[in-house]
């Protein structure tokens, strides 16, 4: 098989990269390790900011978003029973929309299959192939037992953290930086109505807990646990009262409780690999970096990555290849930001098990000034809703 650009991955990343270059007219296929169900089934991201927004539109993937997407001027930040809200839209002219990774990849997976673009789900051992200056790259899978291979003008590795692309670059023409935190988030889903209508993030000195939403009906909870805890050691009635404790008694009191349909924990890192280019092989998303959750930043990076890889291509395929040679610098400049922004708010507000009392009362002092002072709720909402592209 021949194409355009091979794309390793079908999560968000490696969907919208295809949608975006299906849109220009550049031919792609998908090729997916897993099958479209287990894609399907990762609860992940909930919030979208306008970026991510604008390139699910630019696709013509929005609809449904448009449709059922909750748009949210603000958020809440907790310290002990106080709650201050952030005020997003007056604070910056802009919104973030609660809208599930899990649609946005229904959404673009229903336009890819009304598009007729190829995916390859269930491939096995995927390997990506002469990359590197000069080559003509190729991408080989076995799939049903057979081996398979497509010769392409570039490789997107969106494979995601654990993919192929980032490690079959060789290891001196990487630069990794990473950053692991001594806990995870233990996440719950419940069809329950969510506390409050907008996300709240609380402060606690049993650690942090934040209260999310999928709907009206759909709610998404997490708290702060140690990294050696199991989801299974978790009982729902356990994970209910520790959230309740978290929150201020009133907003505890209003906590709607009922089964979780899906309950997982997940580890916090920070991480950044440069460049995100090596010869025809660019990296996207969460294959290049991860960041914690807490500033909602991974799958909007992932999608401003994206954004500048469709660019690039569309600039090359009319003859221009500047785009292509700044792609890593250009996401990098977003990303390292991103990553500053998602480490700073993890310090902020959750309980480090070597931090001295000293430490603790810095937090304490640091999260009171920002939430008086005007530039501080500013700082925190013009990176929350995004940076400029
Ligand atoms: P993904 O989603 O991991 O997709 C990669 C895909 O590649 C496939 N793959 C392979 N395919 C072929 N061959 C191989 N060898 C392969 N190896 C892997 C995988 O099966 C998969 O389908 O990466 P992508 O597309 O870069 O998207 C990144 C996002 O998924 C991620 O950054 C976000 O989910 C992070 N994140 C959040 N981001 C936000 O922007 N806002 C949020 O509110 C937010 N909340 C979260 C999050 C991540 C969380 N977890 C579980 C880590 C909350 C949580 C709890
Ligand atoms: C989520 O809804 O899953 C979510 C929301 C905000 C975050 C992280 C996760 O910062």
């Amino acid at each position: 098989m021949r194409t355009q650009v091979a794309i390793i991955g079908a999560g968000p990343a490696g969907l919208l990269l295809g949608q975006l270059l299906s849109t220009a007219g550049i031919d792609n296929v998908i090729v997916e390790q897993r099958s479209g169900d287990y894609v399907l089934g990762r609860i992940r991201a909930g919030v979208l900011e306008p970026i991510t927004v604008s390139l699910l539109e630019a696709c013509n993937a929005a609809g449904r978003l448009h449709r059922d997407g909750l748009p949210h001027d603000g958020f809440e930040l907790c310290a002990g029973d106080q709650r201050h809200r952030i005020d997003l839209q007056a604070l910056t002219g802009r919104h973030v929309t609660v809208y599930g990774q899990t649609e946005v990849t229904r959404d673009l997976m229903q336009a890819r299959a009304a598009a007729g673009r190829p995916s390859i789900y269930e491939a096995e051992e995927v390997t990506v192939l002469d990359f590197e200056s000069g080559s003509r790259p190729r991408v080989q899978y076995r799939k049903d037992g057979t081996l398979h291979e497509i010769e392409c003008d570039f490789i997107a590795g969106c494979d995601g953290y654990h993919g192929v692309c980032r490690a079959s670059i060789p290891a001196e023409r990487l630069q990794t930086f990473e950053r692991m935190y001594p806990f995870g988030w233990l996440g719950v889903l419940a069809d329950v109505p969510p506390v409050a209508h907008e996300l709240i993030y609380a402060r606690h000195p049993r650690g942090f807990a934040l209260c999310s939403q999928r709907s009206t009906t759909r709610s998404r909870y997490y708290v702060q646990v140690p990294s050696s805890d199991r989801a299974e050691q978790w009982s729902d009635e356990a994970f209910w009262a520790e959230l309740k404790r978290r929150l201020p008694a009133d907003t505890a009191a209003q906590l709607v409780t009922g089964p979780s349909i899906e309950k997982s924990i997940a580890p916090l890192r920070s991480f950044v690999a440069e460049p995100m280019r090596c010869g025809r092989l660019f990296l996207a998303g969460d294959a290049a970096h991860i960041v914690p959750p807490t500033g909602a930043k991974g799958l909007n990076l992932a999608a401003s990555d994206v954004g500048y890889l469709w660019q690039a291509l569309c600039d090359f395929y009319k003859g221009d290849g500047a785009g292509v040679e700044a792609y890593s610098a250009r996401c990098l400049q977003r990303v390292w930001k991103a990553e500053r922004f998602s480490w700073w708010m993890t310090g902020l507000l959750h309980q480090f098990p070597d931090h001295s009392p000293f430490e603790v009362r810095m937090q304490d002092a640091e999260l009171d000034y920002l939430l008086h002072s005007d530039a501080g709720r500013r700082v925190i909402a013009e990176n929350y809703v995004g940076l400029p592209a």
